[in-house]
C-alpha cells in the first residue's frame, strides 16, 4: 500500500444491503418488483407519474427507517484518517454514507431525500411523499420530481468523477454488480490509466475479470477489514 495516495471508491446497492435496503438484481431486487422501464425511465414518468412517484415516495420513506452499517462506518472512518485524496462515488440514492460521517461522497445517479423542481430547476430538501404534487417551495409550480438520474439520463458530476480517476493509485469497487454503464466501465477506464483495481463484493460482479484483486464476502466484514489495512499501511 506503501505507495498509494489517492483513492476512489465505487459503491453500489451491496453495501446497503445489510442495512435492510432492496438490492436491484438477483433474489427480491426491486427490479424483480418492478419493470425498469415502468419506473426508472423518464418515459415512464412521462406515461404514468403516479406509478413512478408512489415508487420514489415508498423508498424514500423506507430508507429514513434505516441504519448505516459497519461498511458505511468503516468508510467514513477512512475518509476521516485519510490524508490523501478520496472520493466516494455512490450510485446509491440513499444517505448511508453521509449518516455513518462520511464527507468526501457523491451521489452520481441522485439522492432520494431532494425534491426537483422541473419548472424552476431548484432542488429542495425533501423527506416527505410527492404523489399528492405539492408546490414547489421556490417557484409553486406542482412540477416536482425525485432528484435521481433515471436510465437513458446523463449521471450527475461525471467530469468530477473522471477527474478523481485520473488522479488516482487505486479504484476500488463495493457492492455492485457492474450492470449499469457508466458506472460499471470505470474499472476498465481506470486500469488503463494504470489505476489498481480491487474488487469487494458478495459474489464476482459482471466486470470482476478488469480487477487486479477480488474478495468476496460480506461487505460489512470485507470493508472494515480493508479499511484497517489501509490505515495502518
Ligand atoms: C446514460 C437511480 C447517457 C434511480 C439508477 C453501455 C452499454 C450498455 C448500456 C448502456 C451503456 N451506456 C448506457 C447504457 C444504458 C444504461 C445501462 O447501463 N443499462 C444497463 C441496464 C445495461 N445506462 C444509463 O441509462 C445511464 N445513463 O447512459 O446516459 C450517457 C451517459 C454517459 C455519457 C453519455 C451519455 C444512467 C444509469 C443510471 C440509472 N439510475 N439509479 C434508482 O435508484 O431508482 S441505476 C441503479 O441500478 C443503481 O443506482 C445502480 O447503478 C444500479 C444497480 O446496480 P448495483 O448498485 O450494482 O445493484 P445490483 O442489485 O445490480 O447488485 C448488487 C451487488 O451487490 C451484487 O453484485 C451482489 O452480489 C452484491 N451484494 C449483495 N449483498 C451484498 C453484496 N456485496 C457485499 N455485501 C453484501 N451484503
Amino acid at each position: 500500500m506503501g505507495n498509494i495516495r489517492n483513492i476512489v471508491i465505487l459503491t453500489g446497492a451491496g453495501i446497503s444491503a445489510e442495512s435492510g435496503i432492496d438490492t436491484f438484481r438477483g433474489g427480491g431486487g426491486l427490479w424483480e418488483q418492478h419493470k425498469v422501464e415502468d419506473v426508472a425511465t423518464p418515459e415512464a414518468f412521462a406515461r404514468d407519474p403516479d406509478l413512478v412517484l408512489r415508487f420514489y415516495d415508498m423508498r424514500r420513506e423506507a430508507i429514513q427507517t434505516k441504519e448505516p452499517n459497519p461498511a458505511h462506518e468503516a468508510l467514513a472512518q477512512l475518509d476521516s484518517g485519510w490524508k490523501g485524496e478520496l472520493l466516494i462515488v455512490t450510485q446509491n440514492v440513499d444517505d448511508l454514507h453521509e449518516r455513518a460521517g462520511a464527507k468526501r461522497v457523491l451521489h452520481m445517479h441522485g439522492t432520494h431525500l431532494n425534491a426537483w423542481c422541473t419548472a424552476c430547476d431548484v432542488r429542495t430538501p425533501w423527506r416527505d411523499t410527492l404523489v399528492e404534487r405539492p408546490p414547489c417551495p421556490e417557484c409553486g409550480e406542482r412540477a416536482l420530481r425525485p432528484d435521481v438520474v433515471w436510465f437513458g439520463e446523463m449521471p450527475y458530476e461525471m467530469e468530477r468523477i473522471y477527474g478523481a480517476l485520473r488522479e488516482a493509485d487505486l479504484f476500488v469497487s463495493i457492492g455492485t454488480s457492474g450492470a449499469v454503464y457508466p458506472a460499471a466501465g470505470f474499472v476498465r477506464e481506470a486500469r488503463a490509466m494504470g489505476v489498481r483495481t480491487l474488487e469487494l463484493n458478495l459474489e464476482p460482479s459482471q466486470g470482476t475479470a478488469w480487477f487486479d484483486d477480488a474478495r468476496h464476502g460480506q461487505a460489512s466484514k470485507l470493508v472494515p477489514q480493508w479499511v484497517d489495512e489501509v490505515l495502518s499501511s
